[in-house]
């Protein structure tokens, strides 16, 4: 055992994880005054990390590989197996190049435009309704503009289907029981009908446009010549598709933030695109989505007098690095202004992982995100006006992922004159 960091007593930490959730990593490090500890979780002796510093150390290549970082419960679920976020070196460097290609700031603004006509198309029927539910409408909206800028054919029947699956992966990631079976057979199911539509792309049956995601995944010829395995490439497009129907979860804190800071409504109104942007910023920052990401230690090293010893698991705190009275001023304020002094540092701000995307393991769509959660944000103030009756707004710290209760509810919509 690693003397010179603190560890934590319990047997296993796996119930206080599940309990503690996204505070489980910042707890201990403020309990033990170390951004750094020993701690047994997910069955095996860890390291946890939290902060800028950590951020850093966890983003070097040299150190830190990701094959067989993450829990197969999170890869027969969330990710999948075989997939962009298991690769190391050039084999992850050459997949990676083909999210990156498709993620161009082009690509973000097409998709916040599609995200917006969408949103505006579906007031007539807001305007008949007693109550929507903004969640629930996000992620049908999110599915279908995802498939269509992919190329995947979507009836608009299987829209609601589709959608349900794409989430039920994601509300998996940290669930037990009923949750995580709903989440595999989501993946099941969702893999085969994305293997059924590149075997028709491959065999000329559906046409894929030059360029799109179902382009790429489905005939990208690899350095020896080779096409994608036909379930990798069912893989990585559902790793394009997915997350861009998870915003949904931002999308609806985003929500509560209008509701919960009714200035910021205000200031959102006057149409200026900076405090947009910093809005969408501290939406990403204050709530909870994701809680860490985990990596092993791919040679010995030391650090902060930390002995890495060469296949340990680490995992970095997402949530607690976003929430650092070090790098933010009273972290659980919610305040927009603050990204006007932000330097823009890979490492301290992490809601979608840290470093460079293009070179490491951080999400490549954070720039889709941010585009349609503005488009999102910029409809909700100033195309229509609604109430948000009574309902239960409280999200849970413990559940991962989690989402306010209610899944934001809106009544009496109207379009805004
Ligand atoms: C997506 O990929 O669909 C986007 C949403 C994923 C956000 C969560 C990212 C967190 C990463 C790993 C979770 C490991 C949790 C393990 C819990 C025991």
């Amino acid at each position: 055992m690693n003397q010179q960091i603190p560890h934590d007593k319990s047997l296993d930490n796996s119930l206080a994880l599940m309990q503690e959730g996204y505070l489980f990593i910042k707890n201990r490090v403020d309990r033990y005054q170390s951004d750094i500890f020993g701690a047994r979780v997910l069955l095996q002796n860890a390291i946890c990390m939290s902060g800028e510093e950590a951020a850093k150390v966890f983003y070097d290549p040299e150190r830190f590989e990701r094959l067989g970082a993450v829990p197969k419960r999170v890869q027969q679920t969330l990710f999948g197996q075989n997939g962009v976020q298991g690769l190391d070196g050039d084999a992850h460097f050459l997949r990676k190049q083909l999210f990156m290609s498709l993620m161009t700031l082009p690509q973000q603004k097409r998709l916040a435009e599609l995200a917006l006509n969408e949103w505006n198309a579906c007031i007539p029927k807001w305007e008949n309704a007693k109550k929507v539910v903004l969640f629930d409408e996000a992620k049908n909206i999110l599915c279908r503009i995802a498939c269509h800028w992919a190329g995947v054919p979507l009836l608009e029947s299987e829209v609601k289907e589709r959608a349900d699956d794409f989430i039920a992966m994601v509300y998996a990631f940290g669930a037990v029981g009923p949750l995580h079976w709903k989440g595999r057979r989501a993946r099941a199911k969702t893999e085969q009908w994305i293997r059924e539509v590149v075997e028709e792309v491959r065999a000329g049956r559906i046409n894929a446009e030059e360029g799109s995601a179902l382009h790429v995944m489905a005939l990208h010829r690899q350095l020896d010549g080779s096409r994608l395995d036909t379930q990798i490439a069912a893989v990585e497009l559902i790793n394009v598709l997915r997350p861009i129907v998870a915003i949904a979860t931002f999308i609806t804190f985003a929500a509560l933030a209008l509701h919960e800071y009714p200035e910021c409504r205000e200031k959102l109104q006057s149409d200026d695109d900076n405090y947009l942007e910093m809005f969408v910023q501290e939406v990403r920052r204050y709530y909870p989505f994701g809680p860490f990401l985990g990596a092993k230690v791919k040679k010995d090293f030391v650090w902060h007098d930390c002995e890495f010893k060469k296949g340990t698991l680490v995992l970095l705190d997402m949530y607690g690095t976003n929430h650092d009275s070090r790098l933010w001023e009273n972290p659980n304020e919610f305040r927009p202004e603050r990204f006007k002094q932000w330097e823009g540092s890979l490492f301290d701000f992490i809601p979608q992982g840290g470093g460079d995307p293009a070179k490491g393991h951080r999400c490549p769509g954070e720039g889709i995100t941010v585009e349609i959660m503005k488009a999102s944000v910029g409809f909700l103030v100033n195309k229509i006006q609604f109430d948000v009756p009574e309902q239960d707004l409280t999200f849970s710290l413990s559940t991962m992922p989690t989402l306010p209760e209610s899944g934001f509810v809106m009544s009496n919509i109207r379009r805004k004159p």
